[in-house]
């Protein structure tokens, strides 16, 4: 039996060959606060169907690693209270013993890669945090990327970073980060990080022929596509950057490390700009998702 619990709707587009967006899950239980984290989790699969895609959201749910939730299954989820946070690490573990856990984009281009799913979006990968050269603190995400054949969509990566360092991390891992539209890579809730990305294309088309491009070389991983938040949603960062650095020092004076940081950092920076940060996270999300399925849709023509 297929450890992939497909829902009728993915399993019939997958079939079908029709275009699916893998989206996580992590987002609704550890990165948006309650009510708002169920309302996006909807408004997210409504962008993605209304792009053209079917929408698969991905858990695992009392040890089955579901690809497709419904709305019962994703309300659940949202409401629960003390949920794994999993990763390429903890999956397995969580599916063998029959619990409930969360992913990550590490996790979720696992079950992607595995359901036969091209794209994923997301808000914003993990990376390098800040004093990681101490702490050792580098997101599962960067060498998830390098190896599972997944193109991630996502604001860049979460501006709680240092992005100098996880742009580094991720071209020595043979990672494509890729700016969409524009030479800046973004910064999360700003338009721009102040760095040049590496990549840049500027149609949903050009990203598609590039993934199946990586596919026909035989290398292993994914590309990230980095878009730009829109610009009336944007928080700009010098208004952020101060407010970054608080939430940082507040976390190392709390203790606060592992799985729990990000969370905590964007928990944190939810009071420190009095709820803005979610507001811009959820614009950034659904363009994102919007994106993601335009590439799922260029895919599917690009090996028809
Ligand atoms: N994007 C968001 N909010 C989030 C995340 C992404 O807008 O909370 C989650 C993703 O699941 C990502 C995780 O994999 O944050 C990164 O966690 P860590 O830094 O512990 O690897
Ligand atoms: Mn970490």
């Amino acid at each position: 039996m297929s450890l992939v619990h497909l829902s009728p709707d993915v399993q019939a587009a997958l079939e079908a060959g029709k275009p699916v967006v893998a989206l996580e899950s992590t987002i609704i239980t550890h990165g948006m606060p309650w009510p708002q984290n169920l309302e996006v989790a909807r408004q997210v699969e409504a962008t993605v169907k209304d792009a053209g895609a079917e929408p698969a959201t991905i858990a695992v749910l009392d040890g089955r690693l579901c690809v497709g939730l419904d709305d019962a299954q994703l309300e659940q989820l949202a409401q629960a209270k003390g949920v794994a946070k999993l990763s390429r690490a903890d999956m397995a573990v969580c599916m063998a013993e029959g619990r409930t856990g969360a992913t990550t984009v590490a996790a979720t281009m696992i079950a992607a890669e595995r359901a036969g799913i091209s794209v994923f979006a997301t808000g914003g990968i993990g990376g390098v945090h800040k004093g990681a050269e101490s702490s050792f603190d580098i997101s599962a995400d960067l060498q998830e990327l390098a190896q599972t054949a997944v193109t991630v969509v996502a604001a860049g990566a979460k501006a709680i970073l240092d992005l100098p360092k996880t742009l580094e991390v991720l071209e020595t891992l043979g990672v494509p980060v890729i700016a969409y539209g524009q030479d800046q890579l973004p910064a999360f809730w700003s338009r721009e990080a102040g760095l040049r990305a590496p990549l840049r294309m500027d149609t949903a088309g050009a990203i598609a022929r590039a993934h199946v491009m990586r596919g026909r070389l035989g290398l292993p991983g994914g590309q990230l596509v980095a878009n730009p938040i829109p610009a009336d949603a944007e928080i700009p960062r010098d208004v952020l950057a101060p407010l970054i650095a608080e939430a940082n020092r507040d976390a190392e004076q709390h203790g606060i490390s592992g799985k729990a940081l990000t969370p905590y950092l964007l928990q944190r920076l939810f009071e420190l700009t009095k709820g803005r940060s979610l507001e811009a996270n959820i614009a950034l999300v659904l363009n994102n998702a919007r994106l993601a399925a335009g590439i799922a849709c260029e895919i599917c023509e690009n090996t028809d």
